[in-house]
């Protein structure tokens, strides 16, 4: 039973370890890259490079940066795999999609 949760933890800290962070840059009014591909464990981080304030905001809910100012950045795990499609809540147009999958 020991030898079971030991190898349990250690999964979960080489998950952590293999996690990566993936970056969507907002510019433009557009997410650069529109697509971004990804394995369940890793973070997404949009950092905002525009003159305007934006959000990405996930469409059915599941995560929403609030106001994103110039310069500033969000960060999101996603821990499922799932495909995710999301966009600015200030302008609707601008729209992006989060593939996890394993
Ligand atoms: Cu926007």
């Amino acid at each position: 039973m020991y030898i079971f949760y030991a190898i349990s933890i250690l999964a979960i800290l080489l998950a952590q370890v293999f996690a990566a962070v993936h970056v969507v840059t907002i510019k433009d009014f557009k997410f650069v890259p529109q697509v971004v591909n990804i394995n369940p464990g890793d973070k997404v981080t949009w950092t905002n490079n525009d003159s305007a304030d934006h959000t990405a905001t996930a469409d059915a809910g599941s995560f929403d940066s609030g106001l994103i100012a110039t310069g500033k950045s969000f960060s999101h795990t996603f821990t499922t795999a799932a495909t995710l499609s999301y966009h600015c809540t200030i302008h609707p147009y601008m729209l992006g999609t989060v593939k996890a999958a394993s």
